[in-house]
């Protein structure tokens, strides 16, 4: 029997660990997990607190429209079986909530959607959090290995929104 496969592509906005060059990206070049194409890089173009929150230094981009600051990372096109495998590791929708936001694109390698400015992408965002995550530093691009000296915890398959 023929197995029944969605082509449909879904862009997403990655700001956090799932970025190049940080922890999770294995993840989204996995060929096994599905289509992960980088495309391009952009920022919000609506400014939000991006913090590291938890013991276990996960960033989050706190649902806060207006405060913190436009924030950097990358777009990649994904089909059905990559977007199911992220919405697994941010555990959307009981943890982040994967919502449709604004990005400006940066630089792209779509030469034919060069005149394009913003897209529409699929993001990770927190937004039901405690009022105090509000004063915590807030990044315009996330580094794990950062000076900020959070780096990101590997093992934190225990955390959940209580550790927040
Ligand atoms: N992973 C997602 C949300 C935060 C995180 O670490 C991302 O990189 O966009």
């Amino acid at each position: 029997m023929q197995k029944v496969t969605s082509n449909v592509i879904y862009k997403v906005f990655v700001y956090g660990t799932l970025k190049s060059g940080q922890p999770n990206n294995n993840l989204l070049s996995d060929p096994r997990n599905g289509k992960g194409t980088f495309i391009g890089s952009g920022k919000t173009v609506t400014k939000y607190p991006l913090i590291i929150g938890t013991r276990y230094n996960i960033p989050f981009l706190l649902y806060k429209p207006g405060t913190g600051h436009n924030v950097f990372g990358e777009i990649y096109e994904v089909d059905q079986a990559m977007l199911e495998k992220l919405d697994e590791l941010e555990d959307h929708p009981n943890w982040y909530i994967r919502e449709i936001d604004d990005i400006q694109i940066l630089n792209s390698d779509l030469s034919d959607s060069s005149a394009q400015s913003t897209m529409k992408c699929w993001v990770y965002f927190l937004k039901t959090f405690r009022p105090d995550l509000l004063e915590l530093p807030t990044f315009p691009c996330y580094d794990s290995g950062g000076d900020h000296g959070l780096r990101y915890c590997e093992s934190n398959n225990e955390a959940t929104p209580d550790d927040l």
